[in-house]
């Protein structure tokens, strides 16, 4: 790995979120997620590489260490808020401009989960892929998806959980889109999720990832 991609991930991993931020006292004065992010694009680094070798590699360690009770929870905040830093320099690279959209694709994380990372960086990737891309947030009760696909008819919609808990929500929620709009496809994709999961709760698809999301999904529309 390049050396402004580990740092980057380094960055990541102990939340250094700027130069001007305070934390963590030992980085204090350092360059931050936001300024490496952006070096790493001006010296021509793909926004994808950026993605996979450095913020997911950072995020990944975090998480690693909050499992062995390494770190805690404010721990994994500054980790987020690093994250979304560098995002909103990734984000320009992902929009595609497109005039006329494939489809309109609803996403959001359900309820009880407040886990957004990766649900928004598959609307950036579905964005950059041409899709209308509505948000609808974390925490998202079935029945505002059900809302949605009234405001957005013939929209696909994207469920994401992170947590084993709410795969549990997950679950009610493709039942209940299914029951009331047995015509919607509904795609879902988590850290926790698996193919043989997705298929026992009723949904189209899984994507373990947002390529492989925006794939499948611009398949069905093909
Ligand atoms: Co939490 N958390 N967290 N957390 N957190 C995990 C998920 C955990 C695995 C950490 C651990 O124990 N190692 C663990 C879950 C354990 C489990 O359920 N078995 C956990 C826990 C326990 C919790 C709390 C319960 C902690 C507590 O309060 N005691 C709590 C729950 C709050 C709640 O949701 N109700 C909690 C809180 C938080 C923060 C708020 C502090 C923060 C989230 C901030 C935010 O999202 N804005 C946070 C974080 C940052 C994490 C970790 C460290 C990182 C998650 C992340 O963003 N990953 C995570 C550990 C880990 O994953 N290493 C952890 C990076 C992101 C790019 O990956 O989200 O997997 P991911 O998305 C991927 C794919 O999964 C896929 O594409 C993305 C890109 O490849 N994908 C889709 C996701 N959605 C998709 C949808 C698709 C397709 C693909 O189609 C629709």
């Amino acid at each position: 790995m390049s050396d402004i991609l580990e740092q980057l991930a380094v960055c990541i991993e102990r939340g250094k979120v700027n130069a001007s931020s305070p934390y963590p006292p030992d980085l204090r004065g350092q360059d931050g997620a936001d300024e490496l992010t952006q070096q790493a694009l001006a010296a021509g680094t793909p926004p994808s590489e950026v993605l996979s070798k450095a913020l997911i590699v950072g995020m990944s360690r975090v998480g690693q260490k909050f499992s062995e009770n390494k770190v805690f929870v404010p721990d994994l905040l500054m980790a987020a808020k690093a994250m979304s830093a560098a995002m909103e320099h990734l984000k320009p690279h992902f929009e595609s401009g497109e005039a006329k959209h494939v489809g309109t694709f609803l996403i959001g994380t359900v309820e009880g989960d407040l886990h957004d990372i990766g649900k928004n960086l598959v609307a950036m990737v579905m964005e950059g892929g041409g899709w209308k891309v509505v948000d609808l947030g974390v925490d998202v009760p079935a029945e505002r998806f059900l809302e949605a696909i009234d405001e957005h008819p013939g929209s696909v919609v994207g469920l994401s959980a992170l947590l084993t808990t709410t795969m549990a929500n997950m679950e009610k929620t493709v039942h209940r889109i299914k029951e009331t709009k047995p015509d919607t496809f509904v795609i879902v994709g988590g850290a926790p999720l698996t193919n043989d999961f997705a298929e026992k709760i009723g949904a189209d698809a899984y994507a373990p990832d947002p390529q492989n999301a925006l794939n499948k999904l611009t398949q069905i529309v093909n």
